[in-house]
């Protein structure tokens, strides 16, 4: 399937979304242009990144959300979040048929309530595999990989900005080999397979090839993972954007070629994301440079880290993280905002008035009930919005957006988008009678959804 044949709900231009706007609403009600340490600078990772067109997102221990320290800094500080563990195969599918999503679906169910934008981790990987899996062979365990790929990213559709749907499938060393592993030797086409098998479950979520040690350009296995996006590129397997993990920790270092490793794939038409970043004992340096690294390269499009706390890292005694145990900030942190608040803010649209927080508008009847649209949260950057049906249990609704605003993730309903990406059509999905969706506002800060139709059936 070709990229042409995506859905264009979320498409390449909402990317632009998250990323051009932040900065506009919050100019527009501060009246004030924002310079380079200037007094008006973002306060926080996620609204410094957003100024500048980017996330700045942290992974997340879904069992550490009761812990309100740990809480309170995840939503002052990040505008995406990846599952630490609870979207991988053996959190989701401990027993073959048996998919377990509670977890996941309660850091989704957070991350929405707080108008962040979640990346799926992972659909395919040699490691975490349950043990029914870790037992299988070629065609059975091809199957059941495509198997996993669909029934995951469908159950988490319109909530995935991006998915890694293959994770760190190529060997370290100097070989540029594929990694061996059970799913490796199903066929060299099974990174392809699982690509294809995503794009068809969840035709409006990027699909990323994630890796680590990919990030020196001089690399082997950086060269290989480049090889292989390029030959998927010219022959139409539908991949979107590279994830390199960057764990410059336990005798891996910041390269200085980084950012040309991140414009050389760039360059591909794809974009890249930094998706699991720390470094060890968290020198100022190499985050700040990590940082205008990405800001350099206009398709680097965030930056998450791979934990809050020290304390919460899969490496805490090596400290790489940008808060430490108490939660404070440390010396990366303020080196992280500064360089964040020095990067250049990309044009944006021309915004006038702020965010209105008015009042329900109720939208025109249609074929027998009624959408009452109720506005959320509103943020910089984004916004909220329910709609609740009233006079039939199964419905479809179709929502328009003004553009350049697009709607970056939905939920408690089944999506799909005409074909300029601005009109959206939800019907029910048993998830009861009222969805939601966030909207990235992308320069114009006023504009808000319209109720076009309600139909009952
Ligand atoms: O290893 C660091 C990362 C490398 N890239 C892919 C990431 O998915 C990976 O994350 C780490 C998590 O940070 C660890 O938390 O992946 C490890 C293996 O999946 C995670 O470790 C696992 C332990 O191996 C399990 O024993 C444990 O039950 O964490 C699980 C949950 O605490």
């Amino acid at each position: 399937m070709a990229n042409s044949s995506r859905a264009p709900g979320r498409s390449r231009r909402l990317r632009a979304a998250l990323v051009v706007s932040a900065a506009v609403g919050l100019l527009a009600t501060a009246g004030a242009v924002v310079l380079p340490g200037s007094a008006s600078a973002a306060s926080t990772l996620g609204a410094s990144a957003a100024e500048r067109g980017r996330y700045f997102g942290t992974a997340v221990a879904v069992s550490r959300l009761n812990d309100s320290a740990y809480t309170t800094i995840l939503n002052r500080e990040f505008n995406q979040v990846t599952a630490e563990n609870e979207m991988k195969i053996d959190a989701l599918q401990p027993n073959q048929g048996q998919f377990n999503y509670g977890n996941a679906d309660r850091l989704v169910q957070h991350a929405r309530s707080q108008g962040m934008l979640v990346r799926g981790h992972t659909l395919a990987w040699h490691s975490q595999q349950p043990g029914w899996m870790q037992n299988m062979s070629g065609t059975t365990l091809r199957n059941a990989m495509l198997n996993h790929v669909t029934q995951v990213a469908t159950h988490f559709r319109g909530q995935i900005e991006w998915w890694d749907v293959v994770n760190e499938a190529f060997a370290d060393g100097g070989s540029g080999a594929r990694r061996d592993s059970n799913l490796q030797r199903t066929g060299n086409d099974w990174i392809e397979a699982a690509f294809r098998a995503a794009r068809q479950a969840d035709p409006n979520a990027d699909l990323c090839y994630n890796d680590y040690n990919i990030d020196n350009w001089s690399d082997a296995k950086t060269q290989a993972v480049y090889r292989m996006v390029q030959d998927f590129k010219s022959r139409g397997v539908p991949i979107d954007c590279v994830g390199l993990q960057s764990h410059f920790t336990g005798g891996s270092n910041y390269p200085s070629n980084y950012r040309t490793t991140l414009s050389s794939f760039a360059a591909l038409g794809v974009d890249v994301h930094i998706t699991e970043l720390d470094i060890r004992n968290a020198p100022s340096d190499a985050y700040r440079n990590v940082v205008n690294d990405c800001l350099a390269v206009a398709r680097c499009k965030g930056i998450t880290v791979w934990g809050i706390r020290d304390s919460d890292s899969w490496r805490s005694s090596e400290n790489p993280l940008l808060f430490n145990g108490s939660g404070q900030k440390k010396p990366a942190y303020d080196a992280v905002l500064a360089a964040l608040n020095n990067g250049t803010t990309p044009p944006t649209g021309n915004p006038t008035t702020p965010p209105p927080t008015g009042n329900p508008t109720t939208p025109p009847p249609g074929g027998g009930c009624t959408a009452t649209v109720t506005p959320g949260q509103v943020w910089g950057d984004r916004y909220n919005t329910s709609v609740t049906v009233s006079g039939a249990s199964t419905w479809s609704v179709v929502v328009a957006i003004t553009p350049p605003q697009r709607i970056s993730s939905t939920w408690s309903g089944s999506p799909t988008w005409d074909s300029s990406g601005n009109v959206m059509t939800m019907r029910s999905n048993g998830s009861g009678n009222t969805f939601g969706f966030t909207t990235m506002m992308n320069g114009n800060s006023s504009a808000r959804p319209q109720i076009r139709s309600c139909t009952a059936g």
